[in-house]
């Protein structure tokens, strides 16, 4: 973090500022319309719970680049890891001559994620790219093609993975055809399924998958365990337990994406380390390098070696910047003790949006784990979603020198992603500018 950022909100002019504007027109000229932008705000710098705009506009960052700076932005171990790292090589391709980087990349892996068991990784650039080749892996490994993925759930923007994703609009329409072999079953949502039990809600699951795919057809089910997108919904305990452990009856690959949930965000490194969950594959992303493009698949040494050698790879996967960055990340967690911190940060943010819901039946749920919190807006005394209402809060937050992003299947959740370095004075200062624009909105 540039170490002169404050560490303070502030805004000097209105939001959006002139050179942002500016800067807007000429993106709409020179960028495809298609990549939408959730503020009209361009950054220059950004660290601890910060992000500095162009024309000089502190905002607080209750989003980390939706979930990607975790340890925060340009964290003092990422930079000087990746400036050691960038003046050494930037690039040799690990599939043509490898360097160290990738193989601690993939032993840190092995080690933090869920299971004592003999684990390989393999490393990609996007959430979506890494999905896809624990799909391929599967698939490698069962001699089988079905994939089965759950309602609300968000898997990626490629091809494979936009018939995973359930949305859609925006992430589908017009965009087809899709993948085949990608069956949908119901997911465990406790705000919306009046809190059917977790094995209840798993059994439904289970014998849509049993009727409508058949266990023998099935490589793979992919699950977030905490859907992000989707609307940071926490399904009833169990549900995971549960499903797990059909797939293992049954000779089916269980796939956790943790692109979202993993790496401290939710207050534990992993989000299935809350249930005890042990995935055969685990997909990660996002948090995993400080905001270098890096994703993994990681798991069982017999279903990750099923591939054919060279049949995964890719010219840029596990960049050696990526990799320095993604030591640093580790690093960082695990010394500043930041799986505890979003544990703090939970324990701050509930209770004060419980305390808000109290107060206005607008908001109909308050949930999700450690830093990756979320309020559901609805319309009083109904479970109606309102999406134009998250829009309206957002943004006034913005216009008020909040980052705070929108989310669900109805677009009606408010989502909350502190990096775990944000302090606490800015993480209650933006809750208390979140509260104002309710009030603002009730008029
Ligand atoms: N799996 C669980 O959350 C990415 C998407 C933003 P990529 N989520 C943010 C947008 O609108 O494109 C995500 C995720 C889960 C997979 C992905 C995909 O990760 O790195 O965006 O490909």
């Amino acid at each position: 973090m540039t170490a002169h950022l404050q560490q303070r909100r502030e805004l000097v002019t209105a939001v959006p500022g002139p050179r942002s504007i500016e800067l807007m027109a000429r993106k709409d000229a020179a960028v495809a319309q298609g990549i939408g932008t959730t503020m009209p705000v361009f950054a220059v710098e950004a660290g601890g719970g910060v992000v500095k705009d162009v024309d000089g506009n502190t905002f607080i960052d209750l989003g980390s680049g939706i979930a990607v700076t975790t340890v925060g932005n340009s964290a003092p171990r990422v930079v000087e890891a990746v400036q050691r790292q960038v003046e050494s090589f930037t690039h040799t391709c690990f599939m043509v001559t490898p360097y160290e980087g990738y193989v601690a990349v993939a032993e840190a892996l092995n080690r933090l994620t869920p299971g004592d068991h003999e684990k390989r990784s393999a490393l990609f650039n996007s959430g979506a790219e890494a999905v896809e080749n624990a799909i391929k892996i599967a698939r490698a490994h069962t001699k089988r093609q079905a994939v089965v993925v759950f309602d609300h759930a968000y898997h990626g923007r490629t091809n494979l993975t936009m018939a995973m994703t359930a949305k859609s609009m925006p992430y589908k329409s017009g965009f087809g055809p899709f993948a085949p072999e990608v069956y949908r079953a119901p997911m465990s949502y406790p705000y919306r399924d009046h809190a059917v039990s977790g094995a209840e809600a798993a059994r439904d699951a289970i014998t849509i998958i049993e009727k409508q795919v058949g266990a023998a057809n099935l490589a793979a089910v992919v699950i977030e365990p905490i859907q992000g997108e989707g609307g940071f919904i926490v399904p009833a305990d169990g549900f995971l337990p549960a499903i797990s452990q059909w797939c293992t009856d049954n000779g089916v690959v269980f796939v956790a994406d943790e692109v979202q949930t993993g790496f401290a965000r939710t207050g534990a490194m992993f989000a299935c380390d809350h249930e005890g969950v042990v995935p055969d594959l685990i997909v990660t992303a996002k948090g995993i390098a400080g905001g270098l493009p890096l994703s993994a698949v990681t798991g069982r040494a017999d279903v990750m070696d099923a591939s054919h050698v060279s049949g995964l790879g890719g010219t840029y996967g596990g960049n050696p910047l990526a990799c320095a960055a993604a030591l640093a990340t580790i690093e960082t967690i695990e010394q500043d003790g930041l799986v505890a911190r979003a544990g703090e940060i939970e324990r701050l943010m509930v209770p004060a949006l419980q305390k808000l819901q109290a107060d206005d039946d607008r908001i109909g749920d308050v949930r999700g784990r450690g830093a990756m919190i979320a309020v559901e807006l609805v319309r009083p005394g109904t479970d109606e979603p309102d999406a134009d209402l998250a829009k309206a809060v957002a943004t006034s937050a913005h216009r008020a020198g909040v980052i705070v992003l929108t989310c669900g299947t109805f677009g009606n959740v408010l989502r909350f992603l502190p990096p775990l370095s944000i302090s606490d004075e800015l993480l209650t200062e933006g809750l208390q500018i979140l509260t104002h624009a309710f009030e603002e909105t009730n008029a």
